[in-house]
């Protein structure tokens, strides 16, 4: 999978791609990271790359020539990639989104700064716009960043174990159970016995039981769409059964 990641500030994206697991799958050749300076592609001795809005009023917009030659450089580089805006008014990114991306041979980010690009971009160059929440960024390349890691994780090969993506949260529409390590007594908390035990459908069965009851608490809004199966129908009536003992007394 090839990113190329079209930029003002190659060196923010540069620096990501060097840590943890993105800088592995680079180093494996399972992923590229490209940044290009878009400014590379600008005319004139200052090489620029806003100007002001027509129409007047406060900020810059990208100039649309710049722009425009990095998406073709970038695009015969990475042929059959789509290239994505990021932008506050983009389609908001989910795990859904991700595992679409993941599918695709590249991918060709622009990351606008300042009030935005020019609107004939928009038109002539992007696919697709994503926005990665309701808030505003001072620039795409952290939301490319997030999707750029969102997607690599994806990637085969690059976690090491094939079993952590499929057992994710939001991969079931389900937050993941809660985890342990040593020692099996912290400041006098014990973890659940159960983990010790060796009982390996007795332990799914508990993850299961603490994935539901998480995604109750801390993300009801998940459990609204979601269908239920019948084991875990009975761990919630377990639950309630439980509740109605301590309320009812
Ligand atoms: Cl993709 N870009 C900017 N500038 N702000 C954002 C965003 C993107 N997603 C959320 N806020």
């Amino acid at each position: 999978m090839k990113f190329s990641v079209l930029t003002i500030f190659p060196e923010m994206v540069n620096a990501f791609a060097q840590y943890g697991i993105i800088r592995r799958a680079v180093e494996s050749g399972r992923i590229a990271v490209d940044a290009i300076d878009i400014r590379d592609f600008a005319e004139g001795r200052h090489r620029v790359t806003d100007d002001r809005p027509y129409g007047g009023g406060s900020g810059m917009v990208m100039k649309p020539e710049p722009l425009a030659k990095a998406i073709e450089s970038a695009r015969r580089e990475n042929p059959e990639s789509p290239t994505i805006l990021l932008t506050p008014q983009g389609r908001p990114f989910d795990q859904q989104t991700a595992e679409s991306l993941a599918r695709c041979k590249g991918l060709v980010f622009v990351c606008g700064r300042y009030e935005g690009i020019d609107e004939r971009i928009c038109e002539s160059y992007i696919d697709e716009e994503i926005s990665i929440g309701d808030y505003v960024l001072t620039g795409g390349e952290l939301a490319a960043m997030v999707i750029i890691d969102a997607v690599t994780r994806l990637v085969p090969g690059t976690l090491g174990n094939e079993a952590s993506a499929a057992s994710d949260t939001f991969s079931d529409d389900l937050l993941e159970h809660a985890h342990y390590t040593r020692p099996p007594i912290f400041e006098n908390n014990a973890i659940p016995e159960v983990l010790l035990s060796g009982n390996h459908s007795a332990i799914e069965a508990w993850r299961l039981e603490s994935s539901l009851i998480r995604t109750f608490l801390k993300r009801p809004d998940l459990m609204e769409t979601r269908r239920l199966d019948h084991r875990e129908k009975e761990i919630l009536k377990k639950w309630m059964r439980h509740l109605e003992t301590l309320i009812g007394g």
